[in-house]
């Protein structure tokens, strides 16, 4: 991927998860930003984006982190979003086990508190292995964490599936977690 549309896409992934307000910009309940207003907004703050360049970062994203209506008007993020937004997904049922990538220096606190949201609206989780690696080793020496699913969703914890991929839950008890 280029640098510029790595740059789009990291400024886009800040405007629409964590702050809107930065660039004037307010995003509906379900996060959608209007497409024209987020450009024009950019540009006024003397940022270099276009319709074009947007669309190019959408169709590279190698997780599709964003997502754009039918009629091509508005543009929101799949999900990692910090600021309340009402993705309107309904819960599913997740697989056996799912796998959380996170850092060794976090293992005792986890241990403690278990998975946390932190700032986000959900703790991610994914049905891969290789993509908690990937995930953990943003944050340092990476832990994969094995998180029991089922038996979560059995005591009616809720699971929501986003349209990226990512399995998303409230928190996890440490009882739900086997750390190996
Ligand atoms: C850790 C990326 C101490 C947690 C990824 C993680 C993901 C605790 C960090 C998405 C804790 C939060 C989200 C506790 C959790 N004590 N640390 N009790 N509970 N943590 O970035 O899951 O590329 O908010 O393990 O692919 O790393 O941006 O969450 O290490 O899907 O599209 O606190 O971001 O997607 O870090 O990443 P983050 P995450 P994008």
């Amino acid at each position: 991927m280029s640098k510029h549309i790595e740059q789009a896409s990291k400024f886009l992934s800040l405007i629409l998860r964590h702050s809107p307000e930065t660039i004037g910009l307010r995003l509906d309940n379900e996060g959608w930003a209007d497409i024209e207003e987020l450009i024009s907004s950019a540009n006024a703050k003397g940022r270099d984006l276009s319709r074009e360049l947007l669309l190019e970062v959408v169709s590279t994203s190698d997780k599709q982190r964003f997502a754009i209506n039918d009629n091509g008007t508005k543009i929101r993020a799949n999900q990692g979003h910090s600021i309340p937004v009402e993705l309107k997904l309904d819960p599913q049922v997740p697989p056996s086990h799912l796998f959380h990538g996170t850092a060794t220096r976090f293992e005792a606190s986890i241990r403690k508190d278990g998975l946390l949201r932190g700032s986000r609206q959900y703790v991610h989780l994914s049905s891969s292995i290789e993509v908690a690696v990937t995930v953990g080793t943003r944050h340092g020496k990476p832990l994969v964490l094995s998180v029991l699913a089922e038996q979560m969703h059995h005591d009616g914890i809720a699971f929501y599936f986003s349209e990226n991929g990512v399995w998303l839950t409230e928190s996890v008890p440490v009882k739900y977690i086997k750390f190996e």
